[in-house]
Formats: structure tokens, sequence, C-alpha cells
């Protein structure tokens, strides 16, 4: 008899930074290794799919190139010597610089940085435990999702919406300003069903063809960074022609009658002359929404990138107030559903010490701060000495010019813990080894959906590499830094958060494996009202004061346009940088994380430019010539790929690559600038000019 040996399967959560937080299924197999990730089909937001990377995640795991020993730089800065040290002299020598750090220039000069490698709660957040006990300096983490929310919250006062499932009972999908196949593919499993079972049409609002707007039953291809005109002449539309829900508006809106007074200048000529849409594109666009009572906006982060994003966002969801979808199953807007989950973080966190005297430095602005910028230093202290988690800013932060002088400075101490040998380990005085999800436990709260998951350890580490909260408590034993949150294992953690978040505790999450969060019908849909004290949605918002940020308002808001208008603030193309750049998601990538992995930097290929092929013909480039852009930040290197999908004079750089998969070595953020999106910060990645020629 034939006795094979069949893996057996446990469950765990994705951990990386994408809306979708998917339930997995993990292959053990019987040699004690994992096998294939699958997504659970009993989380019924995963439902059973889950992207093609993580699928293979067995190749980062095994991966030879894993670090997996603690280092010291012993060459010049960011030279790559590196030699191998104990964790105990590793952990000394980062305990020492922090001490000599403080004692010299103050404990602001230690600037613990962090984004989100994982998002797991407890090996994401500890070291907010130890910045605040030891009041290093804040960070003010805009690097990602600040417009975005901002410009939500400003609405409906509160960061959610309807359940993302409910897009399966929908009549017509807007994906807006996401490439929901390459980034949050669970998006497309839900409206796919619409389409399925309702014939649901599928609409696409992007700057270029993506792999999303193909699967579209409408795709609009729009200039980078003008969607709220779109948006205005849609509602434009929803007043001319009798599609706004005006008693819908009386009872749940601030300002309908200036809005549609405001509105009736933005008309459809008036956007596509800057949208770069025809008429007839926007006409349709708006009678499809206008005329199907069932319309669900799905709305995602890459438009807010843009310095009028966060009035992009705001004028996209205000369709959705004028066409009252709001009371309908199926129907809304959605963005991401932070607010449902209310976990008590203050023991990960430590945030009963956190001192509202110390400084924030913001996180996107790591150039401007290393570099030595007063105004980035908020007038204290230079930075001195940094532990980096969960982040790789020497090559995801804009302006990577300033990036790379301050990283390269010989008076800054950099400890980095990390799984791969990244750009910004390279720089490291100290490098430490760090484990990967399936080998750690923690808890893990969805943005694109409405789960809260369990992830437990699954499979013994490598000798070598140890978990973050190891690294966050074994330092603050060190430095003497006292929170009973030192004391505790990341389960203990976990279990602390549900119970004092009147939600169960550790044992029974892992015997669920999620905790469905969704709010009632009421609640989601606002019927009950607006997350304002009238319950009000706010077409007029208050910028300075929207419940996004603990930090005051910052760039141009005072310009802000009180009403939803199309801001042109945008770094406009001119003579000298006839291009617009937008740096989107690579699908095989998760911003730096899988670069190190074979099959997902094949199926890349190389750093590549999309441009039309007139705009091309006129430079004399052909489609795989070397090209460089350029503008008053730096220049890269990349190929030329003609491609039709764009309007004339948009150029899309996809996926942030290692430096040195570019000719030259250095990135794509090179030309991304570092001031701040008003009116809460925030870098626009996908608003950026420059010129462009054959190398
Ligand atoms: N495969 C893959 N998945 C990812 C990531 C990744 O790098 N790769 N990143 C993860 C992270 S950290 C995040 S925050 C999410 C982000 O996911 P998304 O919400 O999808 O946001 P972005 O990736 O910034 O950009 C999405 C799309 O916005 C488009 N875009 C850029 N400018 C404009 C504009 O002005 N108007 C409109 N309408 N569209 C515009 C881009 O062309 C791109 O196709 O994805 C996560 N998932
Ligand atoms: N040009 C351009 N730049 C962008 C964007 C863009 O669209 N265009 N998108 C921006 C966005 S949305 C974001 S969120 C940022 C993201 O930027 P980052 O947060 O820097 O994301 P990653 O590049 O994936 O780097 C995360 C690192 O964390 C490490 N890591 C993963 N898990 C762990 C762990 O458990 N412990 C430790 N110690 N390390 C771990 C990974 O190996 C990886 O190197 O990039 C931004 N930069
Ligand atoms: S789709 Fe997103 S959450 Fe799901 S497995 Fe892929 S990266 Fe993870
Ligand atoms: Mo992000």
């Amino acid at each position: 008899m034939n006795v094979t040996l069949r893996p057996d399967f446990a469950h765990s959560a994705c951990p990386h930074d994408c809306p979708s937080t998917c339930a997995l299924d993990v292959e053990l197999m019987p040699d004690g290794r994992i096998g294939r990730l699958r997504g659970s089909s009993d989380n019924s937001y995963t439902a059973g799919v889950i992207c093609a990377k993580v699928g293979r995640y067995a190749e980062r795991l095994y991966h030879p190139e894993r670090l997996t020993k603690p280092l010291i730089n012993v060459g010049a800065k960011g030279e790559g010597r590196f030699q191998e040290i104990s964790w105990e002299e590793a952990l000394d020598r980062v305990a020492d610089a922090f001490v000599t750090a403080e004692r010299q220039f103050g404990a602001e000069s230690v600037w613990p940085y962090k984004y989100a490698g994982t998002m797991g709660l407890v090996q994401r957040d500890s070291i907010e435990r130890l910045r605040h006990v030891k009041k290093y300096s804040r960070s003010h983490d805009t690097i990602c999702v600040t417009p975005a929310w901002t410009g939500w919250i400003a609405g409906t006062g509160r960061l959610a919406g309807p359940d993302p499932r409910e897009m399966a009972q929908s009549d017509c999908i807007v994906i807006w300003g996401t490439n929901a196949v390459t980034t949050q593919v669970n998006v497309m499993t839900h409206a796919i069903r619409a389409r399925k079972s309702r014939g649901a049409k599928i609409v696409a609002v992007d700057v270029y063809e993506t792999e999303t707007v193909r699967q579209a039953d409408l795709g609009l291809v729009l200039r980078p960074g003008s969607d709220a005109a779109l948006a205005c002449a849609v509602m434009h539309i929803a007043f001319r022609d009798g599609y706004a829900d005006r008693a819908y508006m009386a009872k749940y809106a601030d300002a309908p009658a200036e809005l549609e007074a405001h509105l009736k200048s933005r008309t459809p000529e008036w956007a596509a002359a800057i949208t770069g849409l025809s008429v007839a594109e926007i006409e349709a666009f708006g009678k499809l929404v206008g005329t199907t009572p069932r319309t669900f906006f799905r709305l995602g982060y890459g438009f807010t990138r843009s310095r009028n994003g966060v009035v992009s966002m705001h004028a996209a969801q205000s369709i959705a107030t004028v066409l009252g979808l709001w009371q309908r199953e199926g129907a809304g807007a959605f963005h991401n559903n932070g607010a449902i989950f209310r976990l008590n973080k203050t023991m990960i966190e430590g945030g009963d010490v956190e001192d509202d005297s110390v400084r924030h430095l913001d996180h996107s602005r790591v150039g401007p701060v290393l570099t030595g910028e007063a105004d980035a230093l908020k007038g204290g202290p230079p930075v001195k000495a940094m532990i980096i988690q969960n982040c790789n800013p020497m090559t995801v932060t804009p302006e990577q010019d300033k990036v790379r002088r301050g990283f390269l400075r010989d008076d800054l101490f950099v400890c980095v813990h990390e799984q791969f040998m990244t750009d910004t380990a390279k720089m490291a005085d100290i490098v430490l080894p760090a484990t990967m999800f399936l080998e750690h436990d923690d808890i893990y709260k969805a943005g694109g959906q409405q789960s809260i998951l369990f992830g437990p350890k699954l499979v013994e580490p490598p000798e070598g590499p140890r978990e973050n909260i190891y690294v966050i408590n074994e330092l603050a034993k060190r430095l003497g830094a006292e929170h009973p949150g030192f004391a505790m294992t990341a389960r203990e953690h976990v279990d602390w958060m549900l119970r004092h978040s009147g939600l169960g505790t550790l044992a029974e999450l892992e015997e669920k494996r999620f905790f469905d969060m969704q709010p009632d019908f009421e609640t989601a849909h606002y019927v009950n009202g607006f997350a304002y004290p009238d319950g009000k949605f706010r077409f007029k918002p208050d910028w300075a004061n929207v419940k996004s940020s603990n930090i005051g308002p910052m760039g141009p808001w005072r310009d802000m346009p009180s009403l939803p208008d199309y801001w042109p603030v945008v770094e406009e193309a001119d003579e000298t940088h006839p291009f617009r750049l937008v740096t989107a998601p690579a699908r095989n990538f998760l911003n730096t994380s899988f670069s190190e992995t074979a099959t997902s930097s094949v199926r890349e290929g190389r750093p590549t430019l999309k441009l039309r092929p007139d705009d091309a013909a006129r430079l004399g480039i052909a489609d795989g010539d070397a090209v460089v852009i350029g503008n008053h930040r730096g220049r890269v290197e990349l190929n030329a790929e003609l491609f039709d999908g764009l309007q004339a004079g948009v150029v899309v750089a996809e996926g942030i690559w290692a430096n040195r998969a570019h000719r030259g070595g250095v990135g794509i953020n090179t030309l991304t600038g570092s001031d701040e999106i008003a009116p809460f910060g925030g870098a626009a990645f996908h608003d950026t000019k420059v010129w462009l020629r054959k190398l």
C-alpha cells in the first residue's frame, strides 16, 4: 500500500500593506516547511482569492538572501561592507548610540522610524511604546493614507462606509483611483460577482489604461490630478438632469443650494478641458451613475497622491451624497473601514505616556529632516540616531537626493531591522535580521474590509532572525525604559488589547480565526446621520479642523476651495518639463517588498517608462530605448515602453524598484517632491513634472 504524506493546513492573515488583508490558508508540508498559500473561503471578503505574489510566499520565506545574522558596518557609510556580530553586542551598540545622542542633543535627537512592512499591530506599533516612554521624536506618518483619509473624513466625519461586500449587490461599481486588479484584487471578486449575477456595469477611473481599466465596461483615462473636475461635472449633470436627490440632501447635507449654484459653471465642457476626457465620455458617466440607483463608488488612494488629492477625494465622495446613494443597499461610497474596529492600543503603543510637547517629524520629509532643514526639524535638535523597522525609506520616500545625503551623514547612527538587505539596510551602522509573519504571532485589522484576524506563529524561523517586539523590549531593558508593555509577549499584547476593547480574548479570536466587525446597515449607510454633530454631510468642510489629524494644518491649506472644485495646485507641466509623471504600483511588488523575489522581478522585467507612441516619435524614442527623465530634484534612467493608453504628455513608471535596478543607481523617488499636501501632509507621488529624452 502506498502512503502519501499529505500537507496539513493552518490559518493566518496576510501581513502586507494592502487594503485586502486576506484570510489565508497555509499549507504545512510534512517536512515542516510551508507550501502554497491560498485565500480562505470561509472569510466572506477574501472569498478564496489572494494575489499571486503572496500565494508563492515560500519563495520569500526560504530566500537564500534573507538576512539571518546581526551585522555591523565596517566600511564607509553605504558601502555595504558588513561583519557578523552577536545579538547581544548589536543591541548594546544601538542602546549606546541612543544614550549618547540623548545625552548630547536631547531625547528628540533619536527618531524611531517605521511604516507598514508588516501590518500586524504588535510587531508594527511596539516601536511607538519605546518612542513614547523615552520621549524620542514622534512621527507624523504621512507617507500613504493621510490625504485620502482626510478627504474622506471631511465629508462623512468618519472613516467608514457601506460594507464593501455589498458591491456584489450593486448595478454599477465605480472603481476610482485604484488599480484594484493589481493592488487589492478582492475588490474585483465582488465587482465581478455583481456583473455576473446582476449585469452590473464596472467603471474605472485612472490616468492610464491599467488592467482594471481594461476589465471595466467604461474606462475613463484622465489627466493626473484632474479628478475633482470630473466629479464636479458629474454633479452638475445630476442637478441639471434631475438625478440629484434634493430631498435626501435637504435632510442629510450642509449646503446643497450653495453647491448647486456653484456647480452651474462646472459643465462637462469645462471638465473636458481640464481632464482631457471628451464631453461625451463625461455625459455618459454622469448619466450612468445618475440613472443607476445602486451605484457603489469604490474610492482608492491613487488619485489622492497629488497636491490637490484631498479635494479630489472629497469631490468624488460628494457625488454619492448628491445622488442620495448612501440610503440603498449596494450603493454609496467606500474607501476604508478604519473607524469600525475600536481597538485599544494603549499597551502596545504606550499611549498612556505619550507626551504632547514632543515634536513630530514628518515621515515623508525624511530627506529634509536628515539634511537638517530647520522647518523640517520644527526648531528642535538634529536627528542623530534612528532605528528603522518595517520600512525602506532609502527607496520609498520622496526627494531621494536629500534622503541619500541624509543617510550618508557620518554623524547619524542608523539601525535597520530587516528581512532583506534593502537600500536602507545598506546605509545602516547595525543591521538586525527580522522574522517573517509565519514565524511570529500578531493581530491584523483590515482597511478595505471588515475583519480582525489572528496570524499565529506557524513555523520556526531560521537561526538568527528575531521578531520586532523582541528588539523593542530588549532595547527598552538596555535604555532603562519602563512600561508594563515591555514585559509582554505578542500573544499577551493581543489578549490585553482584545479584552480592553470589549472584544473578548485571544483564545476566542483564535478559535473563530477572525471577528467580523461590520456595523449594521443603518450605521454603515449613515441612515441616522453623518458623523458630525448636526448629522449632515459636509459639502463645505472646515479644512483646518477635519478630524483626521492631531497635528495642525500645513501646506497651502488656506487656499483650499470651500466647495468641491478643481484646485489647480498640481505640479503643472511647463516648457522645460513637458511631461507629467505618475509612479503607479507594480502588480508583482508590494511597494519594494517582493522586488527581492525572482518570480516577481522577472515578471516585472526592468524599470520602464510608459509613454505614447506620438510623444515618443517626437523625441526620436523607440520602444525599449534607454531614456532619462528629470527635473530640479534629479534625474532617473529607465527604458521606454510605448503604450497607447495614456493622455498626451503623461508618462507612467510602474513599481518602486531597488535603486540598483536603475541604470545610474538612483530610483524613481528622486523625482517626487516632499512638500506637504494640504491640509495635513502627505507625499504627492503621482504629481511630478519631468523632462524626458533618449539616453
Ligand atoms: N501589487 C501591489 N499591490 C499593492 C501595492 C503595490 O505596490 N503593489 N501597494 C499597497 C499600498 S501601500 C497601498 S497604499 C495600496 C494603494 O493602492 P491604490 O488605492 O490602488 O493606490 P495607488 O497604488 O497609489 O494608485 C492606484 C492607481 O491610481 C492611479 N492614479 C494616479 N494618479 C491618479 C489621478 O490623478 N487620478 C486617478 N483617477 N488615478 C490616478 C494610478 O495610475 C494607479 O493605477 O496598494 C497596496 N497594494
Ligand atoms: N514612487 C512611489 N513611491 C511610493 C509609493 C508610490 O505609489 N509611488 N507608495 C507609497 C506608499 S503608499 C507606501 S505605504 C510606502 C511604503 O513603503 P514601505 O513601508 O517602506 O514599504 P516596503 O517597501 O514594502 O518596505 C517595507 C519593508 O519592511 C520589511 N518588513 C516586512 N515585515 C517586517 C517585519 O515583520 N519586521 C521588520 N523589521 N521588517 C519587516 C520588508 O522586508 C520591507 O523591506 O511607499 C510609498 N512610496
Ligand atoms: S491581495 Fe493583498 S492582502 Fe491579499 S494576499 Fe495579496 S497582498 Fe495580501
Ligand atoms: Mo500605502
